[in-house]
């Protein structure tokens, strides 16, 4: 595999960085992760996007332009040959000092991977997921705001083994208000009539891309889509609720917290909105190779 560091395309075995990388001294960056299906980028501008608002929030001065971070994402996958996969962009605050002074970090680094996805189980898919809301809540947006998607991920690790020690694979991470905010690596969604609710993003939840493209699908399908504050009461008393995020796609979630979701197994609506998605994915995206002459 083929790593790019700072401009450069490295060995796996020599992809290193320094360990005075605030990155890793203080979980000082940000990152990415996208899909690629079917020789394309999926959504590249809109992560690119967030990478920049991330870097806006946390003052880190980005050492390429859009269109650079866009170029070195299509290129990376290309070097790899990657038609089908998953890309982590990271941009670090670079090589500084012990001290946490972010003034000393002189450049920041941009790493990007190009690999092969590990899928969920297709079971997750077909029977859909027992989740379980978590004891740890998610960070005060006027702490370290969840919008900004951070090196810094242990609000959402803590959740996630609390996730696992219940035996679940995903977690709801409430607000410190008790509000439903999102999962640990995914948005959520509720089906109630004609209507679909997620979570507004103020209650602490990642502007997540998948969610935009779920919200655009059900309005698609006629639903209204709403952004009301949510607790478990209504979680329980949904017609289904399912899951957004790139790794994910979208994932049907029969049980939380011992309560069966609707009739139990993945609802229609749901299985429309996964099978829509996979259309999408499949049929949009940037380019990664360049298209054969004389072939269209
Ligand atoms: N919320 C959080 C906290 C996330 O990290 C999402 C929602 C979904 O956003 P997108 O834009 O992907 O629809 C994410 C992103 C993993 C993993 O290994 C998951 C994410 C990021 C990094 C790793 O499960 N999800």
């Amino acid at each position: 595999m083929k790593i790019y560091i700072d401009g450069k395309f490295c060995d796996e075995k020599n992809a290193k960085i320094s360990v005075f990388d605030h990155g890793l001294l203080y979980g000082d960056g940000i990152f990415e992760g996208i899909r690629a299906y079917n020789g394309r980028v999926f959504r590249l501008k809109e992560h690119i996007d967030r990478l920049f608002y991330s870097a806006k929030a946390i003052m880190l001065n980005m050492p390429l332009t859009h269109e650079e971070f866009m170029k070195a994402t299509v290129e990376t996958c290309r070097r790899n040959n990657l038609k089908d996969g998953y890309i982590r962009l990271l941009v670090t605050r670079g090589v500084g000092t012990l001290g946490l002074n972010p003034n000393k970090c002189k450049k920041s680094s941009v790493i990007i991977i190009a690999d092969k996805i590990q899928l969920y189980p297709q079971e997750f898919y077909e029977k859909g997921l027992t989740i379980i809301t978590v004891p740890t809540t998610r960070n005060l947006h006027s702490a370290l705001n969840p919008a900004i998607k951070s090196l810094n991920y242990l609000n959402n690790i803590l959740a996630k083994i609390e996730a696992n020690n219940g035996g679940c694979e995903e977690a709801i991470m409430l607000n410190s208000e008790g509000y439903v905010a999102e999962c640990t690596g995914d948005n959520i969604f509720l089906v109630k009539g004609r209507q679909l609710l997620t979570p507004p993003l103020s209650a602490g939840a990642l502007y997540g891309i998948t969610r935009k493209v779920a919200m655009d699908i059900a309005r698609e399908m006629g639903f209204e889509v709403l952004e009301p504050n949510l607790t478990r009461y209504d979680v329980f008393n949904a017609d289904e609720c399912f899951l957004t995020g790139t790794g994910a796609e979208v994932v049907p979630v029969v049980k939380v917290d011992g309560r069966v979701i609707g009739s139990g197994i993945p609802g229609p609506v749901t299985l429309e909105v996964v099978t829509r998605y996979l259309q999408l994915v499949h049929a949009s995206g940037e380019p990664i190779f360049p298209a054969k002459k004389g072939k269209r």
